[in-house]
This record gives structure tokens, sequence and C-alpha cells, in this order.
């Protein structure tokens, strides 16, 4: 039995994925002989409704001056930010006495949007590479972990904030009670806290087991967004969900009282309820369905290399490294990776070893299967790939099954 991280309740793994190295550790070829794991288990807490990791490796060994994940390697994703920051400003009406904060603002990719706006904000970033890339965009970037003493500190030399943002953040950190602290300290009283991530209906709907890695120590839903939010005195007032990572929920939260509850919170939790994902019986199905994609997909890579075919995957996402080590895929069925970001070009992928090669390098390769790792990003890529992919070649994907297409 393990304690839950919001409530203290006991609860047991419902799915162990064995040991896992950190999703986004690519390693130099002198390196490899040293990479730490660690046991990488599910589970659900009946009483708060959190689905969470058991164990998570400490935050300075997935986030420090040599993070893999830039966010802008994406155009779709730089169009979405854009998006949501105007859609933010107008909602809360910012101008240029107002303040945004952005908890874990990577490379600027959202704030960058507010500088041009001439709105205030500041950025809140651990990674020093990729803050480093937010700080020549002009923006002002504090390179620590966000927290409660962090939030007061703040405090300190700025203002309170009307809006605070966080993308692909909030579900990175295990000690939620401090961030929940922090942001009902530094936020105005009229002020709203809107984050998105990964959501757990769709994660169970299609199976996208490869969202569970190190960094995704939560996968939330409006029920456990909406009791964690009350432990502190906060209240979930909107839902909105979004296609983006493969179907994501944007949450908006204000100071218990301070904003009317909009009717879809009370829609998406009564829905959540119905698909039972208050139930521990929904997620042992869901192992079963993982195996199944597991067993699939291995038969077919076995198939092609029996057949001679050339395989090769497109984007060596952090979700791939739970694909590639919990199906024991290894580069005698998958030959490279191709990707465009630099730092993890030259390198190999974290404990399948799978060689990561640079993007440019993809079509002269002639590959006749392109396993898709970055589905997420489907259809962007296979816009771009559409013409080269015509000619007698195919792509495979396995969220929600395994796909030739
Ligand atoms: P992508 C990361 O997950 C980590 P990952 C993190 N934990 C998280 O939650 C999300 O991001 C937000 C490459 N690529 O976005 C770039 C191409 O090569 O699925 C990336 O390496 N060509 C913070 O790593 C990878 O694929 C392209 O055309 O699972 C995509 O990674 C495109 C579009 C991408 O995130
Ligand atoms: N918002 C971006 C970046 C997501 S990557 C996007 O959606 O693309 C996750 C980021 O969270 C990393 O850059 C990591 O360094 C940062 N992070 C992790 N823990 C954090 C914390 N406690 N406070 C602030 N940022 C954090």
């Amino acid at each position: 039995m393990t304690k839950c991280l919001i409530c203290k309740s006991d609860f047991s793994p419902f799915i162990n994925f064995g040991d896992m190295p950190i999703a986004n550790a690519f390693s130099k070829k002198e390196e490899l002989n040293d990479e730490y794991t660690f046991p990488m288990k599910v589970g659900f807490c009946s009483n708060c409704k959190m689905v969470q990791l058991v164990e998570q490796p400490d935050r300075e060994r997935m986030f420090h001056d040599n993070y893999a994940f830039y966010s802008s390697t994406s155009k779709y994703m730089k169009d979405h930010f854009k998006l949501f920051s105007d859609s933010v400003s107008k909602l809360q009406h910012l101008d240029s006495n107002s303040f945004v904060v952005e908890i874990g603002c990577n490379d600027g990719i959202m704030l960058q949007n507010f500088i041009s706006s001439n709105i205030p904000c500041l950025g809140i970033e651990p990674s020093e590479n990729v803050a480093s890339v937010a700080t020549k965009k002009g923006l002002e970037v504090i390179t620590e972990f966000f927290d409660q003493p962090l939030a007061k500190k703040i405090l300190k030399s700025h203002q309170k904030a009307d809006v605070i943002l966080s993308a692909n953040v909030m579900c990175h950190i295990p000690y939620m009670h401090s961030i929940f602290d922090g942001i009902k300290t530094l936020l105005k009283e009229d002020g709203i806290f809107i984050f998105e991530d990964p959501y757990l209906g769709e994660i169970i709907e299609k199976t996208s087991f490869d969202q569970i890695y190190d960094e995704h120590v939560f996968l939330f839903s409006a029920l456990s967004i909406n009791n964690l939010s009350q432990m502190h005195e906060l209240e979930l007032i909107n839902v909105e969900s979004q296609v983006t990572h493969g179907g994501s929920m944007r949450y908006t939260i204000a100071h218990k009282g301070a904003k009317k509850v909009s009717k879809n919170v009370f829609k998406l939790i009564n829905q959540e309820k119905k698909l039972k994902l208050d139930e521990e019986q929904s997620y042992l199905s869901f192992t079963d369905k993982v195996n199944k994609i597991r067993d699939d997909l291995i038969k077919l890579l076995n198939e092609l290399k029996n057949d001679r075919k050339k395989v090769v995957a497109y984007g060596a996402t952090s979700k791939s490294t739970t694909v590639n080590n919990y199906f024991k895929i290894t580069p005698d069925l998958v030959e490279c990776i191709y990707d465009t970001t630099p730092i993890k070009q030259n390198k190999f992928s974290p404990g399948a070893h799978i060689p990561v090669l640079p993007y440019d390098q993809f079509r002269e390769s002639d590959p006749d299967y392109v396993l898709l790792f970055a589905w997420n990003h489907a259809t962007e890529i296979m816009k771009k790939e559409k013409d080269f992919m015509s000619t007698n070649r195919h792509w495979i994907t396995y969220i929600p099954n395994v796909n030739i297409s």
C-alpha cells in the first residue's frame, strides 16, 4: 500500500511498467552504462480520485540545465499558445497595468505573446537551458521551481497576479499542496489561475498509456482537481477540453466564492462519474488494453523484421520512453528515431538505446514503415510528410490501437 500524495489515503497500483529511465535522458555512447532507473507504477486513490505515480525521481534528475524538451518544436503548439494568450487577455481585460505569471514557461512559447501586447509578465522555469531561450526573447524569468516559498519571494518585488498560467507543468509536480498554497498567495482577489494538462478521461478512452512517464506524476480529472481546489479554499470555475497532446483539459481556478462556477464543471464531473473514472475497476481494464497494444505492436514489428522491411521512428518523445521500455523495443525492431531537436540528436534513447538522428536525414533514409512516436502531432506531421509518405511507405500508430496507414 502507498499513501496518496493529495489526501494521504492508502491505495494500490493498477499497473506496473517495471524499471524506467528518465524519459528525457538522451545519452551519449559513453553514458549508456550509467543509466538511472526507477520502478514506475501507477495507482488510483479512491478517496480523492487522483491517479498518480507511486514513486517519482527527484525533480533535479528531470529538470536541469540540459533539459531536452523545447516547447517551440511544434508550429501547431505555437499557434495554440497564441490563441490561449489572446483569449486570456480578452477574458481578464489585461493591459499594461496587469501582471501575468507563467509556471514552467520553458522557451517562452506562451509569454512571448504577452510581451508583444505590452502586458507585463514573469516566467518561472527551473530548467536553465530552455529558460535562457525565453530570456533571449526579452522575458523576465526566475530559474527556480515554483512553490509556496517562491510565491512569497516573488511578492517582495512584484505585484499580485491578475492571471497565473501553466501548461503541461502542474501534472509534473508531486508537491501540489505547496503549489496551490503558492497560487493562493500570489493571485489577486479577482484573479484567475488557468492550467492545462493531458486529460485522464481521454487517456482512459484512447488507452494513451504513454502519457505516463517520470515527469507525469498525476493524470488529472475535473473530479480530482475539484477536490484539490477545495482543500485550499480555491474553486474550480471552468473546464474546457483541448485537442493538444492527444486530448487535454484546461482548468480555471479562482479564490473561493470570487467568481461564478460554469455549468461546464458540473457537466464534466457528471460525465466522469458516468464513465466510472471514480471507480477502481475502470483502471484495471485499462491495463488489459495496454497489454493488448503491446502484444499487437511487437508482433507487427517482428513480422516486418522477418520480411526485411526498414522500420524507423518519428519524434523522440518523452512518451516513447514508456513505449520502448515497457514493450522492450530495441534497435533491431526500430532502427532509429528522427527528431528536429538538436539536443536529442546523435544520442541514444533512454533505456532502449535506439539512435536518435537529425530530422534532416529522415527522407534520405528511405524507410518502408515509420512508427509515429509523436502521434499527438499527427495532423501537423502527416501534412508535412504527405508527399514523401505517399509512395509505398506507411505510418504505424498504436493509439488507440495498432494501425497501419
Ligand atoms: P511532444 C514533452 O512530452 C514533455 P513529449 C512534457 N513532460 C510534456 O508534458 C509535453 O512535452 C508537453 C519532435 N518533432 O511534443 C520534437 C519532430 O521531430 O510529443 C519533440 O522531440 N518533428 C513537458 O516529449 C517530439 O517530436 C515535428 O514535426 O512526449 C515531440 O514531443 C514535430 C511536431 C515534433 O512531447
Ligand atoms: N509550458 C510548456 C512547457 C512544458 S515542459 C509547454 O506546454 O510546452 C514542463 C516544464 O515544467 C519544464 O520546462 C520544467 O522545467 C518545468 N517545471 C517542472 N517543475 C516545475 C516547477 N515546480 N515550477 C516551474 N516549472 C517547473
